[in-house]
């Protein structure tokens, strides 16, 4: 069958939407009004700002002071052509000036505007430059950090982050041509790393390699790859990487920032050695710094704003901070927490829950996302409380389970199941410990032991015999506490009565001596005798 070439191509269109509706329009909304039977409430959900272009927010510090080109004016050549040295920096200028805001600029009709810095006249001592990047905001990270490098890409540098606006700082990835001899590191890729590894931080030769300054600009600290060992390689399974970042200790970190800074300690060299006699040549110049991340929100906000010079988070939850990161004043009956990206689609939004009231501070501790308002007793209360919970709040133990002891209130597994022994115990239900409430003759905590005295048979029952008070006599023997087992010439419980059958009888009797169980053994006879008749 052939399907003609539009369909194909709506088809095509159809899916594309669709894949971007389910990567990006995940945890977009914080709260929505739903109808219920009970009239329209409430329904919050865990949300975080949407990806934007971070370069717009940045500021930029470039280290040492001097390191801009310009001043004085200097000319430079180029790796490709080094004998050709016409192209001038001079920063009192504007249309030769290279300050470091061009890193960041829009550029417009195709022109290239950068940032450079100094020729390499001081050769042998190193060229070097940090440039400092500063939000003042924590971020997380939701595509690859690319660095554009004019005039070709530096043979040693290093990323390094802060997660503490700048006080303390780690290496996020080192780059250079040869891993080995600049850091001590042997090379890797992105590719070469495992869900295990994730987070390792590596030396990467790929982006370092001479191949031509107009080739290859690029350095890049590779996100989407990451992500894609989770949520596969066209990120469409998302989901997954979003419970990863709830389970994985320190996955959400390594993508989350403050600041960035690169460390540039070589530039590039065209592919040989240094050439003394032309170090006009050497010099790192970058055009672009594109940074896209998300406001880190602690899932508590939809929306990022600039306000006065900051990104700030528009908090939901009735959370507050630049981040969300506490509880408003008169929200704070328990202790925050971020929200979760579980359970998906929607995640939890751990609100903060106000003080004193019980109006409209319905927590259900992660185990309902629905409530209801129960207008005679005039409070709201979860519905359907899931994981074993019941409870306005969710915050009791269904019958038949106890609380665990080792779980927080919110936590999936804080209801365990009592198990009682349904012969053993009066009913399922059990005491805070777990305890179930035994019949006579039970014990144990699931009452599926028998006390002293008595024997399991579905059920405790009292022993008929044992080793102590309970003895078999006439040489019988206690069978599981549940029976003697008599010689043939006795029975009765205890085998206490002599089998007398007519003459076997007396001559049963007389082979005993004492007196007392010669009249006993006559009663029994005439006992027998009579009940013969
Ligand atoms: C760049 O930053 C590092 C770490 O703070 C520092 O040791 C180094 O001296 C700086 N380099 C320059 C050129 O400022
Ligand atoms: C950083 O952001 C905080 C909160 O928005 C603000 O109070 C502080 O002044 C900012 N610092 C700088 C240097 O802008
Ligand atoms: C990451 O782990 C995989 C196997 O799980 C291993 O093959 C790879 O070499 C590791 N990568 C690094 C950088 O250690
Ligand atoms: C936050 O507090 C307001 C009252 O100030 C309340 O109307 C709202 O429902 C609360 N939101 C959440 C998510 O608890
Ligand atoms: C009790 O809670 C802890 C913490 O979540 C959990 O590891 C443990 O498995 C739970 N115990 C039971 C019996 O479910
Ligand atoms: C639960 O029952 C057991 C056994 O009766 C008892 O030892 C324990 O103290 C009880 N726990 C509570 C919290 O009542
Ligand atoms: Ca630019």
């Amino acid at each position: 069958m052939r399907v003609a070439p539009a369909t194909v191509m709506l088809l095509q269109v159809v899916l594309f939407l669709q894949c971007i509706a389910l990567t990006l329009s995940q945890y977009d909304i914080c709260k929505s009004l739903v109808s219920t039977d009970d009239g329209p409430i409430w329904e919050y959900y865990a949300c975080q700002p949407k990806p934007a272009s971070m370069k717009d927010y940045m500021r930029i510090r470039v280290d040492p002071p001097g390191i801009t080109c310009g001043d004085p004016p200097e000319r430079f050549c180029t790796l490709e052509n080094p004998y050709l040295c016409s192209d001038e920096c001079d920063a009192s200028n504007p249309d030769l000036a290279h300050p470091p805001q061009l890193m960041q600029d829009t550029e417009r009709s195709g022109l290239i505007t950068y940032w450079q810095t100094v020729t390499w006249s001081r050769y042998p001592e190193p060229l070097l430059a940090n440039i400092s990047l500063a939000w003042n905001k924590s971020l997380e990270l939701t595509d690859d950090i690319s660095i554009t490098f004019e005039y070709g890409r530096p043979t040693i540098m290093v990323l390094d982050k802060s997660l503490d606006y700048g006080r303390t700082w780690q290496p996020y990835q080192f780059y250079a041509d040869d891993c080995m001899d600049a850091f001590g590191m042997a090379p890797k890729r992105v590719q070469d790393l495992s869900a295990t590894n994730v987070t390792r931080v590596i030396c990467t030769e790929q982006y370092s390699r001479w191949v031509g300054s107009k080739n290859e600009k690029s350095v890049r600290f590779e996100v989407r790859a990451r992500f894609a060992i989770f949520a596969g390689p066209r990120l469409l399974n998302m989901d997954n990487l979003y419970t990863r970042m709830e389970s994985m200790k320190g996955l959400r970190d390594f993508f989350t920032f403050t600041n960035l800074r690169l460390r540039l300690l070589r530039p590039a060299l065209g592919g040989t050695y240094v050439q003394r006699e032309n170090l006009k040549k050497y010099f790192y110049a970058i055009s672009n710094i594109e940074v896209r991340a998300r406001c880190k929100c602690n899932l508590h906000a939809g929306q990022c704003t600039f306000v006065d010079g900051n990104l700030q988070c528009e908090c939901e939850h009735n959370t507050t901070g630049q981040d969300c990161g506490r509880c408003k004043r008169g929200f704070r009956a328990k202790s925050w927490r971020p929200g979760s990206y579980l359970p998906t689609p929607n995640g939890s939004p751990n609100t903060c829950a106000a003080a004193g009231s019980t109006l409209g501070n319905c927590e259900c501790y992660g185990h309902s996302n629905r409530c209801s308002y129960i207008d005679f007793l005039n409070i709201v209360t979860c519905v359907s409380c899931k994981h074993n919970t019941r409870g306005q709040n969710c915050q009791h133990c269904r019958l038949g389970y106890f609380r665990n002891a080792s779980a927080e209130l919110d936590d999936e597994s804080v209801c365990i199941e009592c198990n009682c022994n349904q012969i053993g115990s009066v009913h399922d239900r059990c005491n805070e410990t777990g305890y179930c409430q035994c019949k006579d003759g039970s014990t144990g905590p699931k009452c599926e032991d028998c006390l002293p005295g008595y024997y399991w048979k579905q059920g405790c029952f009292p022993n008929v015999c044992d080793d102590e008070l309970l003895l078999c006599q006439n040489g019988g023997t206690c069978n599981q506490n549940q029976k003697c087992m008599c010689t043939p010439e006795f029975k009765g419980v205890l085998c206490e009565q002599p089998r007398c059958e007519g003459e076997d009888c007396d001559a049963a009797c007389t082979s005993y001596l004492s007196l007392a169980s010669l009249l006993l053994c006559l009663l029994a006879n005439q006992l027998a005798q009579l009940t013969a008749y």
